[in-house]
């Protein structure tokens, strides 16, 4: 991709409305766009890095053995009602009517419709467990929809469910999603810890929230700093290991503010294992049992011939809210430097040659570049070249701002087939292009094996 033919419409300066990091990084290098409060279109630098995180989350769900579906964003009233929840979930749920005068509603979520399907195919207790995701935009109206995408009217959710005979088995189903999420937040280069959460309108009394630290985060968290040490190595889909995996993180304190008790936390913690402080949200995981299989008559035939209400439980990922995290965590605003983890970057890398103003289309540099990019394009390397007659610091400023993890410069340093590298935050080394594939290939392969 040559930068003069991509819709990339970045700002001079930062933009007066937006309060924090990622906000303003999102406009400042046309990311996204508002088009009304709290709904915003995704640009191609914010769309791509969206994608590319779904990607992992699809990945890492299909590892645990979720199955991927996709239901409408628009649903009739007409179940949540049976749940109950219609009036319940107030005016945070977008109602509309159709042309039939019928009530028809946004999805807030889905435990409902999903409910549905399921309570229309499946009978007996041999066809479970059953984990099913989709990845489908949500609408919440939200009172105050701030923060860009981070708090935001419409986004975009993983949002997966388990449907299971016994408490036993959907307490497995539980764990699995958990081990997945440690996985997924890994991928993304990010530290995400499960915290003991209330669980508001979804229901159900075991419920994890993952919280990445942010001091722009909405959520306040208490908890013991050791849970920081762990991670999920060693894991695996077995009812032993996970149940152990989750003992390992809930033998912290670890809760966000609905559920702090201070009396608790000083006796549990000692002083200077004590952290207070906020963080971003970034998934949700909820066990509810028969809370909506029971209104909605989702049973299955039990072996002795009994009938029982399927026991259920939640689990979201905010994939539009990933980006934003991953920017509050990852980019470095007083020196406006950003550097996306490799797995996720808008482009992988940059080619930035220094072009001859008078005679750009002969320029030397820039048939280089060309024949630079065709290599790392035939190599699976994400790549933009800067074609633009800018100076050279400018293009390097651009994209520092971008994000770019890896640049080739092709200016004084460069000589023959010997051309500038730089990582960002590294030394800038001299390397021939193969050198440089296969530095990056190598990079890519480590953040796919990082569990
Ligand atoms: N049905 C359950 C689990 S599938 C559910 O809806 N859970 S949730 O309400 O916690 O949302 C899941 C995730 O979506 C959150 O952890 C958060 O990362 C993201 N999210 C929720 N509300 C918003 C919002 N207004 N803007 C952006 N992301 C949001």
């Amino acid at each position: 991709m040559y930068i003069s033919k991509t819709f990339i419409p970045i700002l001079k300066n930062n933009p007066s409305e937006a309060k924090i990091k990622s906000h303003q990084l999102m406009l400042r290098v046309g990311m996204i766009k508002q088009s009304s409060a709290g709904i915003y279109s995704w640009l191609p630098v914010g769309f791509k890095v969206m994608k590319k995180i779904e990607k992992i989350v699809r990945e890492e769900q299909n590892k645990i053995g979720a199955q991927e579906i996709l239901m409408p964003t628009i649903q009739s009233s007409e179940i949540w009602k049976e749940s109950g929840r219609y009036e319940d979930y107030g005016n945070e749920m977008l109602r509309i009517k159709d042309r039939q005068n019928r009530e028809m509603l946004y999805g807030p979520t889905n435990e409902e419709l999903v409910t549905d399907i399921f309570r229309s195919s499946i009978k007996s207790y041999k066809s479970l467990p059953q984990l099913l995701y989709h990845i489908q935009w949500k609408f919440r109206d939200e009172v105050r929809p701030r923060f860009g995408i981070m708090r935001c009217r419409e986004f975009y959710m993983k949002d997966a469910y388990s449907f299971d005979v016994s408490d036993d088995d959907a307490f497995y189903s539980y764990n699995k999603f958990f081990l997945s999420y440690l996985r997924t937040f890994k991928r993304l280069d990010l530290t995400a810890i499960p915290m003991a959460a209330d669980t508001g309108p979804i229901g159900g009394n075991l419920s994890h929230e993952f919280i990445i630290l942010a001091d722009t985060g909405e959520s306040k968290i208490f908890t013991d700093k050791r849970i920081f040490n762990l991670d999920s190595q060693g894991s695996v889909i077995d009812r032993k290991s996970l149940e152990d995996l989750r003992k390992k993180y809930e033998q912290f304190y670890s809760v966000t503010d609905e559920k702090f008790n201070k009396e608790e936390f000083e006796k549990e913690v000692s002083e200077e294992n004590r952290l207070i402080t906020k963080g971003i949200e970034v998934g949700h995981i909820f066990y509810f049992g028969d809370k909506y299989s029971k209104p909605l008559n989702a049973a299955v035939d039990l072996p002795g011939g009994k009938k029982d209400f399927v026991k259920m439980g939640s689990y979201g990922i905010g994939v539009s809210r990933l980006v934003g995290a991953i920017i509050e965590a990852k980019y470095n605003d007083k020196e406006e430097i950003m550097k996306w983890p490799l797995a996720v970057a808008p482009y992988e890398c940059a080619i930035i040659p220094m072009i001859n103003k008078r005679d750009a289309k002969l320029d030397i540099n820039l048939i280089k570049s060309e024949q630079i990019y065709n290599y790392l394009i035939k190599n699976n390397i994400d790549t933009i070249v800067d074609d633009t007659d800018e100076n050279l610091s400018s293009k390097i400023k651009k994209f520092n701002l971008i994000g770019v993890p890896y640049k080739i410069i092709l200016g004084k340093n460069s000589n023959g087939d010997v051309f500038e590298f730089k990582e960002t935050g590294k030394e800038a080394q001299k390397l021939k292009v193969d050198q440089i594939v296969n530095l990056i290939n190598e990079q890519k392969a480590k953040s796919w094996f990082l569990h």
